[in-house]
């Protein structure tokens, strides 16, 4: 009998490309069905078949605090009882203004807009705007967004298709996109040695979670930042993935670094469209309609997309919630990596806050190339087994994966236990 999933697949491919509304969705990096999902209520997510799921995905990072969360909720139905949309400023986003720039010291003004690829274009044009010099540097294996000057060596849905860069972009935009490899001080310094006045930003996931989990070397991040300034470059931290993941300061504040600009996203909406861009107010005053770098968007702000995402940072900075978030997401980890160590099978994990690594490898990569170096084929096979088993896990070996507040010691001992089992069989 054929399953639900795979009758929505079929029909899906009829009017939409791929048969899903983004690539990675579409499980061509694992292989198989993708599941079709109908339902979330905190750890857990059902699948068209009625299926359960721990799930480890979260959409790819926003639903921190579990899906359905009543507060939340309740919140959007209260904020969409009063309307959808309006065009116009509301006192909702100037809650939201206020608190992102309480919670985040390198915040001056910040600038709400609907998805993280906005954020991070936006951020970019402004640093372009701002310096009046034209070269972007990022680094292979992270994300960004689809923005077309971004689109060089993309790390995630890019890399899972195994292209290096994106068709349609035009070759005389990508030249202004110089693409260096992450945690090489050495090509950094090279690069500033040759371009240095010609570099208007470098974007950088502070952490990078889009060709899985690699965490930047301290020499690597503080040479950004020593680099950017003695060069008058603008420095944008893309805490897209990592804003309120990490912890309550982000990875900006984990690291103790200030970037110029920074741009939000995923927990900011907690689920609904809505992500942010922000930094020194000598810079965002370019942004119109006070300055000369355009920008704009109908929903940007949307009130019900605020209400969710107020809930959301409001409880993230209860007592506790990031250690017991970490508390989580380690023993997830460890005990995967014990699992695995016990049956002889080469794999290790980390996390940091509630982000993680899975890597079929004897060490957790520092590099993109370490990352293409891990047993791919052995990760798709452990995703479907876990798959199999009612463990929901990111369908790439090139992304991280997510453990949000609802998950309890019970459950990850479940998903432990899931994956013992397997380890074992191997
Ligand atoms: P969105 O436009 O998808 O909201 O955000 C783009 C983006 C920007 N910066 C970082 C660091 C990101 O991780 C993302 C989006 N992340 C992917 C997951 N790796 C979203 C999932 C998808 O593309 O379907």
């Amino acid at each position: 009998m054929t399953s639900r999933n795979q009758q929505l697949f079929d029909r899906a491919q009829h009017h939409i490309p791929g048969g899903v509304n983004s690539p990675v969705r579409a499980f061509r990096s694992v292989g198989g069905v993708p599941c079709f999902l109908e339902r979330g209520a905190g750890a857990r997510v059902w699948d068209a078949d009625g299926k359960e799921y721990l799930d480890y995905v979260g959409s790819w990072g926003p639903l921190i605090l579990g899906h359905a969360d009543p507060e939340v909720v309740a919140a959007v139905q209260q904020a969409a009882g009063k309307g959808l949309s309006f065009g116009a400023p509301t006192e909702a986003e100037l809650d939201m203004a206020d608190l992102l720039c309480r919670l985040v010291p390198s915040l001056d003004m910040v600038r709400l807009v609907s998805s993280g690829t906005e954020a991070t274009m936006s951020a970019i044009r402004l640093a372009r705007g701002y310096t009046g010099r034209d070269l972007l540097v990022k680094f292979e294996g992270c994300y960004h967004g689809h923005s077309d000057s971004l689109l060089v060596k993309a790390g995630s849905g890019l890399l899972t298709f195994g292209h290096p860069s994106s068709s349609g972009v035009p070759a005389d935009l990508a030249r202004h996109t110089l693409v260096l490899p992450y945690n090489d001080p050495a090509a950094l310094a090279e690069a500033f040695a040759r371009h240095g006045d010609e570099i208007a930003t470098v974007i950088v996931e502070p952490v990078a979670g889009n060709m899985n989990l690699v965490l930047p070397s301290r020499e690597f991040i503080l040479l950004l930042r020593e680099l950017t300034a003695r060069h008058g470059a603008v420095l944008i931290f893309d805490e897209v993935m990592t804003g309120f993941r990490v912890g309550l300061g982000s990875a900006q504040g984990l690291f103790g670094i200030t970037p110029d600009l920074s741009a939000f996203g995923k927990v900011v909406g907690g689920g609904m469209p809505l992500a942010a861009f922000g930094g020194r107010r000598d810079i965002m005053e370019k942004i119109a309609p006070l300055g000369p770098v355009y920008q704009a968007g109908t929903l940007s702000g949307n009130p019900v997309a605020v209400a969710a995402g107020l809930v959301t940072l409001k409880r993230v900075q209860a007592p506790g919630f990031y250690e017991s978030l970490t508390a989580r997401t380690r023993e997830l980890c460890e005990g995967l990596t014990a699992a695995a160590r016990k049956h002889g099978v080469k794999f290790c994990a980390q996390n940091v806050g509630g982000m993680f690594g899975l890597y079929f490898a004897e060490s957790c990569p520092d590099s993109y190339e370490e990352v293409l170096a891990c047993d791919k084929e052995a990760f798709n096979r452990f995703f479907h087994a876990l798959l199999a088993a009612g463990h929901y896990f990111a369908p790439s070996a090139f992304e991280a994966g997510f453990v949000s507040a609802a998950h309890t010691q019970a459950d990850i001992a479940a998903t432990l236990a899931a994956a013992e089992a397997w380890f074992a069989a191997r």
